[in-house]
C-alpha cells in the first residue's frame, strides 16, 4: 500500500502505462497526478479517456494545460451561443466547423492584447477533431471533468504536511508572490517562485510544471527529479517534471514517479 505521484504526462500515454506497470500499481495503492495530462505529446486523447475512466484510487489535480483547454471549450460555446450557430453536440463535422469559426473569429475580431487572442495553442483540440472525430459533446464533458479537478491535495507524509500541486503552493494569505495576480495563478504557473515564495512550514511541496531539462531554470537537474530542502522554512521541495514529452529531442527527458512512503523515484 503506497502513495505515488506523477506530473506533466503531456500526452505520453504509453510512458504513463509503462510507469504503472513498473511500479506495479494496484488497487491498494494510491496515485496522485499533478496536472498537465494533455498537449505536446501525441496521445492527449488517450489520456483524457483514461482520466475519465480512472479507478477511484487515482486523484487528478488540475494543470495549466487543463485550465486552458477548458477555457478554449468555453470560447467555442460562447461563439456558438452568440452567433446562434446551433452546433449539433454529437456531430464531429459540426464540431470541426465551429472550431474553424472560432479560429476565424479570433483572427479577425480580437486584438492580441484583449486577452482572448489565444486559442488551441498546441493544436490539441484540432487534432482531436480531425484524427479522433470527437464532438462538441466530448469537449464539454472533458471541460466539465476539468472543472471538478482540485488545484492541490494535502496529506501527511512521514510527519510532514505534504502538498501536491501543479506548479507551486504558498501558505500565506493574500498574494503568494507579487508577480502573480491570484493564488490560483500561483498553483498553476509558478516556476522558481514556487521555491522562492512558496512552501509549507514543516512540510513538503511536490510540484511539476517546469521540466528539469531546462538549463536556465532553477530546478535544472539533467532530466532527473529536483529536490531541495529549505531549512528556514523547514520545507522540502520536489520538482518531478522530467520533461517526458521532450523525449524525441532530449534523450535525458523522461517520466518520473515519486513514491511518497520512502521518497523512491522511478523513471521510464
Ligand atoms: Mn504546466
Amino acid at each position: 500500500m503506497s502513495i505515488y505521484v506523477m506530473s506533466d504526462i503531456h500526452g505520453c500515454y504509453d510512458a504513463f502505462l509503462s510507469m504503472l506497470e513498473k511500479i506495479c500499481f494496484s488497487d491498494t495503492d494510491e496515485l496522485i497526478l499533478a496536472g498537465d495530462y494533455i498537449d505536446r505529446g501525441a496521445q492527449s486523447c488517450e489520456m483524457l479517456h483514461w482520466i475519465e475512466r480512472r479507478p477511484s484510487n487515482v486523484c487528478v489535480l488540475r494543470g495549466n494545460h487543463e485550465e486552458e483547454f477548458a477555457a478554449y471549450v468555453e470560447l467555442m460555446l460562447l461563439l456558438n451561443r452568440r452567433e446562434e450557430l446551433d452546433t449539433d453536440f454529437s456531430s464531429p463535422e459540426e464540431a470541426e466547423a465551429l472550431y474553424h469559426s472560432v479560429k476565424y473569429w479570433i483572427c479577425h475580431s480580437m486584438t492580441p492584447d484583449s486577452g482572448f487572442g489565444i486559442f488551441d495553442v498546441y493544436g490539441t483540440i484540432e487534432s482531436l477533431l480531425k484524427q479522433k472525430r470527437i464532438t462538441l459533446g466530448d469537449l464539454c464533458r472533458w471541460a466539465e471533468m476539468i472543472r471538478k479537478m482540485p488545484y492541490y491535495k494535502k496529506l501527511d507524509a512521514g510527519g510532514r504536511t505534504c502538498i501536491i500541486v501543479h506548479a507551486g503552493y504558498s501558505e500565506w494569505n493574500g498574494k503568494a508572490d507579487e508577480s502573480f495576480e491570484s493564488r490560483k495563478q500561483f498553483y498553476l504557473y509558478a516556476r522558481e517562485e514556487s521555491i522562492r515564495s512558496g512552501g509549507v512550514k514543516n512540510g513538503m511541496v511536490i510540484a511539476g510544471h517546469t521540466p528539469t531539462i531546462l538549463e536556465d531554470e532553477f530546478a535544472y537537474n539533467e532530466g532527473k527529479v529536483f529536490r531541495i530542502y529549505d531549512a528556514k522554512k523547514d520545507c522540502v521541495f520536489y520538482n518531478i517534471d522530467c520533461g517526458c514529452a521532450f523525449r524525441n529531442i532530449r534523450p535525458e527527458a523522461r517520466l518520473a514517479c515519486l513514491r511518497l512512503d520512502d521518497e523512491k523515484i522511478f523513471y521510464v
